[in-house]
């Protein structure tokens, strides 16, 4: 294939309807991790706890979901299982698992509470359910994936509609010494029967890893991606790159994939979205002498990532109780307040919009605002329903031939939001260069 008819295509690999659904309406929402390590203090438990020790004593998910809405989250992802391979419900194919729990004399469902609590307050349920499993004896054999998929089944059918599904990659030795060889592809068709609007998360999945858990993200966020980086997307949307599909040396967990002069070397790309996923807290797990991040850390986690093409999961441990910290909670309504006040009111409303082209992939957008006026945020986004192709922008706050650029960018994807300290009437967001035509692209400013 010529570059061109590569660069064309590579210009229009665009998401499915779920993954354009996730990107858009659910950018921000929460993981729960709560198993017995919250009740152990463990970060993994070893498969061998009594599941006696799982016993909240106030569990009230309701509680959870009234703090993820007041962060402004749109979704809850539980850890139905960990590692440790307690369930948090009442499974068929396992003693250990909520049957055996104090809670409720053994009658207690979490997962059914929490997919009900996010009903009520209008917020969308997903689990995360653990391959790798330290309790499961059939663990590191074949009928290892038939028990899973049981268990993926009970949980696809029993909860009402699923949004995400999130597969841990971790693969650890089970209690015979074997490893799994996981059947993802198996697991997956399981979810596209049962829950055809569900994205799945998995290191190489339709829903990436970012590559780190600390909330980083890369400066040049792309979704569209080799496929042999994330070789669980089915649906390669290019031919071969020209250069053979001779890709080496980079892995789905490096930052700032899909740059395009590594693209020439795929076997061809998909589109693939990096999911940040990141702790409140220093661990996953509850632990009463850990405190939240501060307030500053997680908005500027949120402008980088929901912000920055990425789509945020954020972490909020249930204590042992079976209610978010308080601490948490409070953490979480500051973050809300301060999204709402960052983000309340676009101030391009106000401005006389005109847009130029220099060439069809070169677009300059030019906003005047009506008086001189403080910014705090520019904010970008493409039509990711078409693609992702701005490569590089710039933006100027005067008009004429000898004016400069205040500052530089390189991708823009579903959303970019760069923080600016700017007082001006006059802005123009000019892109350079772009695998396409640019016809779409929308300018907010805070
Ligand atoms: C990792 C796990 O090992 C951690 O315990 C946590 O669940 C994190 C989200 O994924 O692979």
């Amino acid at each position: 294939m010529t570059m061109e008819a590569f660069l064309e295509q590579t210009a229009n690999v665009r998401p499915n309807p779920n993954q354009l659904r996730l990107l858009r309406e659910t950018s921000f929402y929460v993981f729960v991790h709560f198993s017995p390590n919250t009740f152990t203090g463990l970060e993994w438990g070893t498969g061998k706890e009594d599941p006696a020790v799982f016993n909240p004593t106030a569990l009230d998910c309701e509680q959870w979901a009234r703090a993820i809405k007041d962060a402004g989250a749109a979704g809850m992802v539980l850890t139905a299982k960990h590692h440790d391979g307690f369930c948090l419900w009442q499974s068929a194919y396992t003693e250990h698992c909520m049957k055996n729990s104090p809670y409720k004399n053994g009658k207690g469902d979490v997962v059914r509470e929490a997919a009900d609590a996010c009903r009520k307050f209008g917020l969308k349920f997903g689990f995360y359910l653990s391959p790798w499993d330290r309790h499961e004896k059939t663990y590191g054999t074949p009928a290892y994936n038939e028990f899973y998929k049981n268990q993926l089944t009970e949980l696809l059918t029993n909860y009402g509609e699923i949004f995400h599904v999130w597969f841990d990659g971790a693969c650890g030795e089970g209690e015979n010494g074997k490893k799994q060889v996981y059947d993802f592809e198996g697991y997956i068709d399981l979810i596209r029967k049962y829950q055809p609007k569900a994205t799945f998360f998995n290191d190489a999945g339709e829903v990436r890893w970012c590559g780190n858990e600390s909330g980083s993200t890369g400066n040049a966020q792309w979704s569209v991606v080799p496929h042999e980086l994330c070789f669980f997307n089915k649906e390669i949307q290019t031919g071969r790159g020209p250069m053979q599909g001779a890709l080496k040396g980079i892995y789905n967990y490096d930052a700032e994939l899909g740059a395009m002069s590594a693209n020439w070397y795929s076997e061809g790309l998909v589109f693939s979205p990096a999911e940040t996923d990141m702790s409140i807290r220093p661990g996953w797990f509850w632990h009463p002498d850990e405190e939240p991040h501060s307030l500053d850390r997680l908005f500027d986690t949120y402008l980088r990532t929901v912000g920055g093409n990425t789509t945020f999961n954020l972490n909020v441990p249930p204590t042992n109780e079976g209610l978010f910290d308080g601490r948490d909670v409070k953490r979480l309504h500051e973050l809300g307040e301060k999204l709402r006040a960052a983000f309340g009111k676009d101030l391009a409303e106000n401005a006389a919009v005109t847009v130029e082209h220099l060439s069809p992939t070169q677009p300059e957008i030019i906003l005047r605002l009506p008086e001189k006026t403080d910014l705090h945020y520019i904010e970008l986004q493409e039509d990711i329903a078409k693609g992702q192709r701005v490569e590089l922008f710039y933006v100027y706050t005067e008009d004429g031939p000898n004016a400069r650029s205040v500052l530089s960018g390189t991708t823009v994807g579903n959303r970019k939001i760069i923080p600016v300290d700017i007082c001006t009437d006059y802005l123009k967001i000019a892109v350079r260069a772009a695998r396409g035509p640019v016809e779409d692209l929308t300018v907010c400013l805070y």
